[in-house]
């Protein structure tokens, strides 16, 4: 049994920084121009899904699937993106969840490599924005994934990355698909918030997300 884990391979967007609501008021712009209605509890079902597939289930949500061919959606998504790209000015480094960067500090102190699996175009720029990206020693790249979670492309790529075991890793999401994604590879999953099934474990916030409580943890399950 190994004492530690080979990797902690952390999701972006509800784990790291709070970007969903700065994705929700971009993509609530977008709609109410084509005459669409979305609210947060929709936004939810977009978490850990990439932008055109996000368009494509605000559309399908708005009974508008078949009226954008592919110029006008790609036209769309990218509208959206200036919005977001435009909210994400005002991160800074106080916007990493709480106890994350605590965290990050003792994962380097232990020497556990530490990776970023986010479908995200836009992470390596967050990460600049909060100041953390020198605690990641593999940010998997979103250009390069063709299936956005609850395919596990993107946390595979990670371990790849890392050169590590999926099997000997431990994966942290926020969203229903992500943990999907992670337990589909054979990692041990970290679910964080209310509402999530599947997870190998469950904490209610970042804030309980310690290296004492992930060592428990790993120790326990293998
Ligand atoms: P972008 P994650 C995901 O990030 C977001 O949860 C999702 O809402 C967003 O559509 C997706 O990134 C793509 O983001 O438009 O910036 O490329 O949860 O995988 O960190
Ligand atoms: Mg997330």
């Amino acid at each position: 049994m190994n004492s530690k884990p080979q990797a902690i391979i952390f999701d972006l967007d509800g784990v790291i920084t709070d970007t969903a609501h700065l994705h929700f008021l971009a993509w609530q712009q977008i709609a109410n121009e084509i005459g669409i209605v979305i609210d947060e509890q929709f936004n939810d079902s977009l978490k850990g899904i990439s932008r055109g597939e996000s368009l494509q289930r605000i559309l399908q949500h708005g009974g508008k699937a078949g009226e954008f061919g592919a110029e006008a959606c790609a036209q769309l998504a990218e509208q959206k993106n200036r919005l977001y790209v435009h909210s994400l000015r005002q991160l800074t480094a106080d916007s990493v969840l709480p106890g994350i960067r605590e965290l990050l500090v003792t994962l380097r102190e232990e020497h556990i490599p530490v990776g970023l699996a986010s479908v995200s175009l836009n992470a390596p720029a967050i990460l600049q924005a909060l100041d953390i990206r020198a605690y990641f020693d593999f940010c998997a790249d979103a250009a390069l994934i063709s299936r956005s979670k609850p395919d596990p492309e993107i946390f595979l790529a990670a371990c790849a990355g890392l050169g590590v075991d999926p099997q000997h890793c431990i994966g942290i999401e926020d969203a229903q698909a992500g943990i999907d994604a992670i337990n589909a590879c054979g990692m041990l999953s970290v679910g964080i918030g209310a509402g999530l099934n599947g997870a190998n474990l469950q904490l209610p916030s970042t804030e309980f997300l310690t290296w004492p409580c992930l060592s428990a943890f790993w120790q326990n399950d293998k």
